[in-house]
This record gives structure tokens, sequence and C-alpha cells, in this order.
């Protein structure tokens, strides 16, 4: 395996290969300084100008663009005088294993540069550290999640993308063909992990991806986004939901803010809070009546029982001022507004949730309709057909009562770093406009 520049200072005085990105070339009078990059830092190498052996090397890095690759032969030294990390690359050798041209813009300064074009140029943009930083804070909370579960003797699985029929709701679905017929692409994976606690195991999960056919262009949707979902069996209530819920995030926070709270203060500007359970919860209905009597706020007509963007933002700000909390849990939605697979009371109460974080939704989840004869209704009530057949056969030879949630985990980076928008928080951003790269 490659040396990584993290590593260097275990080498010093020893000769090694050294294999990274050119960042910079600094041509002196006496020396040629060039600054060589990887995914764990920067290094110098240090060509001396008066030596004969090095006309060679001079010669291959004067003639190199930055951002080339190379791979270096030479000798780690230990020199105070060089500011990045006090040591330095003695080359004997280079060979030139990539060139580089012109690039598209300058990846160090994206003040001003359009956000399609840094789309465009993706792999570009993403050699500005800062970039490189979010998948890596990513990385780490979706670590730290996956950690806590197996640790719980949670199962990961993997469902199907490629379905019969619409697993949400039926208009945010990308139909594809399909041989001679058609296929849908996956809203969620809710049907199949609930399929497998039919199957008998108590506690699954899955991180992969959503389809939502979508066509809104906000800051937080994306037609393509991963999903962290989890669904689990015995459970008393969607109490037990949110619960967990709290310790899994708490898990994954605890993790980041460890490895890269500093990191993002500096970076993002923005503190990596670690919540404490419980997290606030409210009832819709008293949600709107502190909305009126606090914010003057009223919820539209059309979004009476639910929320809206305005409504998650307030959300977000009396969390703040009521329970000086960025996280709280919003229940007792309309059952008319909600999928037809959470279970509801006797007096028809829905047992499900969203939870926000600062302004923003990043979770549904609730406690499941298990019983077959109710789910049946709900579903015969919500207009579903033929569709949910297949799935309501899950529910008829035994299945544990459970609950879940499924976290949008675009949404949970976009949120922790403080980013704008969805579009620089992903990978590779999928939107109405947007198929490429
Ligand atoms: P829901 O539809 O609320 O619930 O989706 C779960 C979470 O996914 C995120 N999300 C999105 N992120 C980016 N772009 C989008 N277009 C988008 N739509 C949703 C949000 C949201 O909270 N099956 C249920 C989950 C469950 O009950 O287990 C579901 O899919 O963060």
């Amino acid at each position: 395996m490659k040396i990584n520049v993290n590593e260097l200072d275990k080498y010093i005085d020893q000769e090694i290969t050294f294999s990274g990105f050119v960042d910079a070339i600094r041509d002196k009078k006496w020396v040629m300084f060039v600054i060589l990059r990887d995914a764990t830092g920067k290094v110098q190498m240090t060509i001396e100008k008066s030596e004969e052996a090095n006309a060679p090397l001079l010669e291959i890095m004067s003639n190199l663009k930055v951002e080339s690759t190379i791979k270096v032969t030479g000798k780690v030294v230990a020199n105070e005088a060089v500011k990045l990390g006090g040591l330095e690359i003695i080359p004997s050798n280079i060979e030139v294993t990539s060139i580089a041209e012109d690039l598209p813009f300058d990846f160090n300064n994206l003040d001003g540069v359009n956000i399609d074009t840094r789309m465009d140029y993706k792999w570009i943009d993403m050699r500005n550290p800062r970039n490189t930083l979010i998948r890596q804070v990513e990385s780490c909370m979706t670590k730290a999640m996956r950690d806590y579960l197996y640790l719980n003797n949670f199962t990961e699985i993997h469902t199907p993308k490629l379905i019969g029929a619409a697993s949400e709701s039926g208009s945010e679905v990308f139909e594809v063909k399909y041989f001679d017929g058609s296929a849908y692409l996956a809203q969620s994976d809710q049907f199949y992990k609930q399929m497998a606690l039919a199957g008998g195991l108590d506690r699954v999960f899955e991180v992969g991806p959503v389809f939502r056919a979508e066509n809104s262009n906000t800051n937080r949707h994306a037609t393509e986004f991963t999903g962290f979902d989890l669904e689990f069996a015995y459970i008393d209530s969607y109490e037990d939901v949110m619960s967990l819920e709290e310790d899994l995030l708490i898990a994954g926070l605890t993790a980041v803010k460890e490895q890269y709270g500093d990191k993002i203060l500096e970076v993002f500007g923005k503190e990596v809070i670690v919540p404490t359970k419980p997290f606030p919860r409210m009832k819709l209905k008293d949600l709107y009546e502190e909305f009126h009597e606090r914010y003057g706020f009223d919820i539209p007509k059309e979004d009476i029982g639910d929320m809206n963007a305005e409504a998650e933002k307030l959300t977000y700000k009396l969390a703040q001022e009521k329970f000086n909390s960025e996280f709280m849990f919003i229940t007792d939605y309309a059952a008319t507004k909600r999928p037809f697979y959470h279970m509801r009371d006797e007096e028809g109460k829905l047992q499900g949730y969203d939870l926000i974080w600062r302004g923003t939704e990043i979770t549904s989840g609730a406690q499941r309709e298990h019983r077959y004869e109710e789910l049946s209704k709900n579903a015969k009530e919500k207009g579903l057909g033929k569709d949910v057949e297949f799935y309501l056969q899950f529910f008829k030879y035994g299945c544990p009562p459970h609950g879940g949630f499924g976290i949008g985990l675009d949404r949970l980076t976009m949120l922790l770093l403080g980013l704008s928008s969805i579009k620089e928080t992903q990978f590779l951003f999928r939107g109405p406009n947007r198929l490429n790269p």
C-alpha cells in the first residue's frame, strides 16, 4: 500500500517511494520546492539545483503542470525549517504517472465559481480540502451509526431498488423500462425492511439509495439520496423508536465531534453539539399554538395536519428558545397526511413522528401497523389497491409488533456542516436537471 503523508514521520532517514498530486511548484534560484498532496495532507519535496544528479528531476518538474501525479523515490528527512510538518522528501527519482491539463477553475478558491460548473467538474471541486472533509465527516458519521447498530445486534440488509410497484406514494416514483414492461425505482426500502422482520430477523438496517421523482428545486431535495433506514421488532410504542434514534444520533455525533469537531469548527464554522436524551417532543397541535403566540405564524390551510418548510424553520427557533435544543420530535400528525403503514391507536391517533434538526426534517419514523386487517383497511382508505397486495401478505402469517425510521443521510451531513445546499453536500447530486457526471 502507498505510504500516506500522515505516515511519513515513521520513515525519517529512510528511502521510500511516495505518490501524490503535484499541489504547487515553487521554483527558486537555488532550489525547487514541490508540494505534493494526497488525501491525508501535503508534504514538501526539495530539489537542490546545485546537485548535478538532480538535473533530470528538475527537467521533469519544470515541464509538468500542477495537479499531475508523480511517484517519487527518495529519502524522508527531518527539517525543522520546513513549515509543512517539519520534514521533506529528497528525491532520487521521479516518475510522472499522470499529466494534468490546465484546470477549468481554481479549486482552492471556489468563491464565485458557479455551483453548476463545480458539479460539472466534481472531481476537481472535490480537491478543495473543504470538500474532501465533507466526505470524511459523512463517512465517520455513517460508520459510527453502523457500529452502534452492529453492537446492538442489528443485521445490515440490502433490498432491491428495482421494484414492481411504488413503495411510498405513487406520484413520486420513477418508472423505468423493464424488458417488455415497466419497473420502478424504490422510493424507500420500507416494505422490504418490514418483510425482514416478518422473516424472523428482529433488527435490521440498510444504508442505500432512495429515488424520488420530485420535481422540486429546493436546497434539501434530491431525486436520488442515501437513506439510513432501520426497523426493529417487539416494541411497545413509537417512544421506543424515538429513543433508539436518540441513541443512534448521539453515537454518530459523539464520534464526529471526537474525530472532526475542531476541524469542522475551523473549516465550516459549525460547532458539533452532541445532544442529550431525551430530545424535546411536541404534538403538532401544540406546536401550531406556540407558533401563533410566539411568532404570529399560522400554518396554511393546505398544510394543516402537517408541516411545511417555514414551520420547520420555526421549529428550530422554538427548540432552541424553549428547550435549548437543536432537535425536536414532532408527533400527532394527521393520519390523512401520513403513510398508511403508520399505526393509529383506538382513537385514530397516529403513532409516528418526524425529527427536525436545525430547521430541516431529517427523519420520519413510526410504530408500524402489523395487524393484517387494520393495515388492509388503512391501505384501502388511501385508495391503495393491487400495488400493495404483495406487501399486505407479509402480515398474514405472523409478524411481531415493530417500528422504525428513515434518516436522509445527505440532509444529516448538510446540517451537520451548515452547508447551504444538498447540491454541495452530495458526492454527486441528482436533481430534475442533473444526471451527469
Ligand atoms: P420519508 O419520505 O420522510 O420517509 O423519508 C425519510 C427521510 O429522507 C429524507 N428525504 C430526502 N432527502 C433528500 N431529498 C429528498 N427528495 C428527500 N425526501 C426525503 C428526509 C426524510 O426525513 N419510509 C419512510 C421512513 C420510515 O418511516 O422508516 C420514508 O421514506 O430526511
